[in-house]
């Protein structure tokens, strides 16, 4: 989508820390970080937001976890735990209409979040 903040980050229009790309999938280090360990895991295909996805989605949405998990574990950061958060519409917080994952890790983190 044209008028979008992280399809412009996957076409290289707008500059990001990439640690993992492929056919499907773009991870990159949020710009405001949370924590010590902060990826966004994200579809190169515009999905916006979980609340909409359907089950043409379910493969790609998975795939998210599992790169995001395996970051984690190339980081050292999974043995001592990680978090995948996923933000969906105003009230949880989603900022950014693309569907994303946000890993955390190196930190204790903290349940129930705010
Ligand atoms: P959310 O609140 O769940 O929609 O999270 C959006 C995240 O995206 C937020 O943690 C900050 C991050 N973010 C926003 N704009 C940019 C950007 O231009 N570059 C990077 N790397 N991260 C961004």
């Amino acid at each position: 989508m044209s008028d979008c903040l992280f399809c412009k980050i996957c076409e290289g229009k707008i500059p990001a820390a990439i640690t993992y790309r492929d056919d499907e999938v773009l991870a990159f280090k949020d710009v405001n970080p949370k924590a010590p360990f902060h990826q966004l895991v994200i579809p190169i295909r515009h999905v916006a937001s979980l609340a909409t996805a359907d089950e043409k989605d379910a493969a790609l949405l998975g795939k998210l976890m599992l790169v995001g998990a395996r970051l984690a574990r190339e980081s050292g950061l999974a043995d001592g735990g990680f978090r995948v958060v996923m933000n969906a519409g105003a009230d949880a917080g989603q900022s950014v209409l693309h569907v994303h994952l946000h890993v955390l890790a190196g930190r204790p983190l903290a349940w129930p979040p705010g």
